[in-house]
């Protein structure tokens, strides 16, 4: 594994450090608007007191910190590999490039000693998972594995209560901000309660602290409703949202594909709108992510 002078020595001090995927600048959004996000996110992480790792892998081998060269080259490499726990081994002995989803930005930031990590979306349990058993691999790892991950909630191209269902088996806690409905990504509210609405990132440093005091393996989830002025109408997104799927079904898109189709069909659908919004969310996500990594560390050496 290749971490970052900045990263190594930020954890050596206890300094706090922010993990960022790289499935979402290669299969989440399109060229240029990727790297610019990417770079952003990267930015407003700075701008709050903590060191961004850009994690992904070049050529086999795990990059936790990218420059902002690696990331431009993530951003407009054609055909990187989609790299969940399971593909990890594989793109490793293999020597290839992998962009990494929560799943295998969660291990390789846990092995690096990175606590936090902020990304837009999760994967979770999809329409009629109940059937197909599509449930992302996300969620298994944040049943294990000891990172928390600050997101807008799962996009309602999943189902949410299954989505729910599956992480109280897990035991993940999932932490509204500011909220007791989990947001659903594009929009504030779902249907659906969040296990605990906390109402500052010292509150939630101290949930996480306490994770880890009682040795509970596992990521805590917190889900950042996106700001009201950039939130979508529900009912037109949860129409375009239907639309998509019906056309990926049509097209017998399954597996590991769907979530990159379904995201670039939405943008499509929705003249691009979409992707502004899922920019001003990663954004959000980011100010709320370094400020937990800040309060994490100051509790840590009180
Ligand atoms: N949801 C989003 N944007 C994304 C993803 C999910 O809103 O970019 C990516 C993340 O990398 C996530 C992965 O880990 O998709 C989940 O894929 P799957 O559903 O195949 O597990
Ligand atoms: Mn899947």
């Amino acid at each position: 594994m290749k971490i970052n002078e900045e990263v190594k020595m930020a954890l050596e001090e206890s300094k706090p450090v922010v993990a960022l995927e790289s499935t979402i600048i290669s299969h989440g959004m399109p060229y240029p608007r990727n790297v610019e996000c990417a770079l952003a996110v990267e930015k407003v992480i700075r701008d709050n007191g903590a060191i961004p790792a850009t994690i992904g892998i070049i050529d086999g081998e795990p990059i936790i910190g990218m420059t902002p060269d690696e990331i431009e080259e993530f951003g407009k490499k054609k055909g990187i590999a989609k790299c969940s726990r399971r593909d990890l081994p594989i793109i490793a002995a293999t020597k290839q490039w992998g962009a990494t989803t929560v799943s295998a930005t969660m291990i390789l930031a846990s092995l690096a000693g990175i606590e936090f990590f902020v990304t837009g979306g999760i994967g979770g349990a999809h329409r009629k998972a109940n059937e197909t058993f599509d449930v992302s691999a996300d969620l298994d790892e944040l049943g294990k594995t000891n990172v928390s991950v600050i997101c807008a909630g799962p996009k309602a191209i999943l189902d949410l209560h299954l989505t729910m269902e599956y992480l109280e088996t897990k035991g993940v806690p999932v932490i509204g901000y500011k909220t007791s409905k989990l947001p659903a990504f594009f929009t504030r509210t779902s249907e659906l309660n969040v296990d605990y609405n906390a109402s500052s990132p010292l509150e939630i440093a101290k949930i996480i602290k306490a994770k880890r005091d009682y040795k509970l393996d596992g990521g805590v989830l917190i889900c950042d409703p996106i700001p009201e002025e950039f939130s979508m109408d529900p009912t037109h997104i949860n129409a375009e949202i239907d639309k998509a799927i019906v056309e990926m079904d049509e097209k017998h898109i399954t597996g590991k594909d769907e979530t990159p189709f379904l995201l670039a069909k939405i943008v499509e659908l929705t003249g691009g709108k979409s992707l502004e919004t899922n920019i001003h969310l990663i954004l959000n996500n980011a100010k709320l992510g370094a400020q937990i990594a800040k309060e994490y560390s100051k509790l840590r050496k009180e």
